[in-house]
């Protein structure tokens, strides 16, 4: 985009009279954010209208949810102005980075929401047309604060600075019938800006609301109660984002939320095919559709709905959607994979549950073993059977992750349609990871190479050969980082940490497979070890965490509570103070996020092999140049693959030793036979650490007794965890160290999310 400066001031003073009326002498903070962001908008608009108006094949990206973060930084950065929208800002007294303090749009819980926002910048980038279609909550992820320790949650009001990179496209309402409500849908489009590229794609989210206005006549005759009322039931639809990672739970209200968004969406679109005067039969000529794990998989029986309501038989209908829709899997967790109770899902949605019958009839019908291959059984809707059986494509996001997916987790669907399986592995945007959270990196690569790898990151291979002439650049880039990271903290967390100790960090969600207590056991073990003096050289080390826990999840909750115990207990601590630190960010989110992954010195991605899909923040700390301490799991294998196992810590069973292990394991003989460990493990229960709660105990029991302790040998991978964490910080500091550092940034290439969409649009969408 053209910049020019008096036009964007100009346009800047014309939202502040109109909109809040004030100039830039008057205006505040709020308006600033919210007049610069609508002259730019407006600025944008031909672009994007010409994109709407274009005739091209699109995929709809259809996910409940899309962690898109700040918009501001990244939409100017994208348009190629962020700089000097910056320096016009300066010119009239004013800082662009004031707008740190709007709100994440954070309409995601974690990795596969983030995901979704990453494939919009990339492939709005690499000039793929793809659409995002979800929901726009009112209320986001909760806020997260920790009390005494223990996380306590906040309703995210993300809507309290305004909402200027969304317009709301009243004539796209459609209606979203229930069988006991019906509801508006109004969409609110925001423009997904390629990088310096001219294209613009769309993220349409939609809003429910009651279908009449407030009725005044009804009011007056005294009904005001009743309809205040119905006007509550249709917005509750889109309030809140469910703040589920991983486990499903069965809520009836949450199946309204995935069928009024895909609803709307299939509407929308096969409304406007079908005005365009266009066979329904041929809409996969205009459309294909990528199901962001089972929460939009309502959306199969929903289009076969609108097809055969058309006129389509049941078998043109099908054929539509098996060559419309896709389905990607996230995790293998059995509680995650979404079921719902075929009588509920029945009584809410009656036509849309006749045409997965039919699905399973026509399934049945192919002489399958029903055992093994099914839709519904005992009464209960298997979402992502469904997905399956009609879609063309399944992937999943590694390559070990597709190969669980192969052999174990849908091993009769694979064997099959073994055609329908493909691997994607995930990927990450460089613009958002790298150019606007690590200028200077960018600026200092660039000098080297150039600008080309911003938007073709296996190009940063290129920097190979000059790595020992980068270093010393590196060292005091990721110094500076780590620096304003320190500041953060301080001024957030009101803990002092000091750059020069080693940052080791692991900021994801709280589940018991990611394994935070692995780490928080090892913080104390070293503790101990220096307290004892059986450690005597310790590399001073912060240990940084960021997570939240899902509101009901009380194992993960009381993790949180040890590690926050943890870190009183050491922090307050003369005898270490030198030497350990212990950290818990509140409410780790995106901008967090930014802030932390470029200032890491180790980057911890330890989940219990075959547990984590792929992971993505291992590779947003790659690309800032931080070898990983992590397990084969996930994306971690292919990191390994790419930068060497050399150049990383690996520790743990594999797969298979996993697996083995489980027959027969019990964690008494390895919490005997290490007494450290046991001290370590004990302070849940022996009065170290404050208890009133008794969720310590409850978490000292799910790892020594009951029906599967320490269910994702944690114990088990203790010692060998302890290995290659030792070695990693004695190592840290040394030439090798550092180069290996450098290598790893080097060789992140392939988990661009460029990358990534190229792979969908040519594998899968045909784009
Ligand atoms: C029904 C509740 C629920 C909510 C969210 C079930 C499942 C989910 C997601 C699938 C969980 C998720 O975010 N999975 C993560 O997806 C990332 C992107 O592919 C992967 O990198 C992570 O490994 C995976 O945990």
């Amino acid at each position: 985009m053209k910049f020019d400066k008096k036009v964007f001031l100009a346009d800047v003073e014309r939202v502040l009279h109109a909109d809040y009326a004030c100039d830039l002498k008057s205006a505040g903070r709020k308006e600033l954010y919210n007049a610069v962001s609508k002259a730019v908008m407006e600025e944008t608009f031909d672009d994007w209208n010409r994109a709407r108006k274009s005739h091209r094949r699109r995929c709809g990206y259809f996910s409940a949810e899309f962690l898109m973060g700040r918009a501001i930084y990244s939409n100017l950065l994208n348009l190629g102005i962020l700089e000097e929208a910056g320096e016009a800002l300066r010119s009239v007294g004013e800082d662009i980075n004031q707008f740190e303090e709007v709100e994440d749009a954070a309409l995601g819980n974690g990795g596969l929401g983030r995901l979704a926002a990453c494939y919009l910048d990339a492939a709005a980038s690499q000039n793929i047309a793809l659409d995002g279609y979800g929901i726009r909550y009112r209320y986001g992820l909760f806020r997260q604060t920790f009390e005494n320790g223990f996380q306590h949650e906040e309703g995210d009001d993300w809507l309290r600075w305004g909402d200027p990179w969304s317009v709301r496209v009243e004539r796209d309402t459609v209606l979203v019938k229930f069988a006991d409500q019906t509801v508006r849908a109004v969409p609110y489009d925001m423009p997904v800006f390629g990088y310096k590229n001219g294209v613009v794609n769309t993220l349409r989210l939609w809003q429910s609301e009651p279908v009449q206005a407030f009725d005044f006549s009804a009011f007056n005759e005294m009904k005001g109660e009743v309809k205040a009322n119905e006007n509550f039931n249709a917005t509750k639809i889109t309030d809140v984002l469910y703040p589920n990672d991983n486990t499903m739970v069965g809520k009836i209200l949450r199946l309204r939320q995935q069928y009024f968004m895909v609803s709307a969406s299939l509407q929308d679109i096969v409304g406007k095919y079908k005005a365009a005067g266009k066979d329904l039969r041929t809409l996969p000529e205009k459309w294909c559709f990528q199901l962001n794990d089972t929460h939009p998989v309502i959306a199969i029986p929903e289009l076969l709905r609108i097809l055969r309501s058309e006129g389509l038989t049941f078998e043109e209908a099908f054929g539509v959607c098996a060559a419309c829709f896709n389905f990607t899997n996230h995790t293998i967790m059995a509680e995650a994979l979404e079921k719902w109770d075929a009588l509920a899902l029945s009584d809410l949605l009656p036509d849309v549950y006749e045409q997965i019958v039919a699905c399973q009839q026509k399934l049945q019908s192919e002489g399958v073993d029903t055992n093994a291959l099914y839709i519904i059984r005992d009464n209960v809707v298997h979402m992502a059977n469904l997905a399956i059986y009609v879609a063309s494509h399944v992937n999943g996001v590694a390559e070990i992750h597709t190969n669980i997916l192969k052999t174990q987790t849908f091993r009769s669907w694979y064997e099959r349609y073994p055609e329908k399986f493909v691997n994607i592995t995930n990927g990450i945007t460089p613009r958002r990871w790298m150019l606007l959270n690590n200028p200077e990196m960018a600026r200092l690569i660039d000098g080297k190479i150039g600008t080309h790898w911003h938007t073709h990151l296996p190009e940063l291979k290129k920097i190979m050969p000059f790595i020992d002439e980068l270093l010393p650049a590196f060292k005091r880039i990721k110094q500076q980082n780590k620096q304003k990271l320190a500041d953060h903290i301080r001024a957030h967390e009101g803990i002092d940490l000091a750059p020069d100790f080693i940052f080791d960090v692991q900021v994801k969600r709280l589940h018991e497979y990611k394994r935070q207590m692995l780490n928080a056991l090892s913080v104390l073990w070293y503790y101990f070890g220096i307290k004892d003096g059986d450690i005597t050289d310790f590399p001073p080390t912060a240990f940084i965490f960021g997570a939240k826990a899902a509101p009901g999840y009380y194992m993960a909750k009381a993790i949180i509570k040890f590690i926050n115990e943890v870190a009183a207990l050491v922090n307050g601590d003369p005898a270490v103070a030198g030497k350990m630190k212990v950290v818990f960010v509140q409410n780790y989110n995106v901008s967090y996020a930014e802030k932390i992954v470029c200032a890491a010195d180790i980057s911890e991605q330890i989940s219990m092999a075959g547990m984590e899909a792929s992971g993505t923040s291992n590779m947003k700390f790659m690309l800032g140049g931080t070898v990983t301490l992590g397990t084969l799991d996930g994306a971690n294998v292919e990191i390994c693959e790419e930068a060497g196992r050399e150049n990383n810590y690996i520790f743990g069973a594999t797969v298979e030793e996993v697996a083995a292990v489980k027959q027969y394991y019990c964690p008494r003989e390895i919490i005997e036979q290490n007494p450290r460990l046991k001290r370590a493990l004990e302070t849940l229960v022996d009065g170290t650490l404050s208890d009133d709660s008794g969720m310590l105990r409850k978490l000292y029991e799910s790892m020594t007794s009951g029906y599967e302790p320490d269910r994702y040998l944690v114990l088990y991978d203790f010692a060998d965890y302890i290995r290659a964490k030792t070695q990693l910080l004695y190592d840290f500091g040394t030439r090798e160290f550092d180069r290996k550092c450098l290598v790893n940034m080097a060789s992140v290439g392939k988990f661009s999310a460029d990358r990534s969409v190229c792979e969908y649009a040519k594998r899968i969408w045909n784009l």
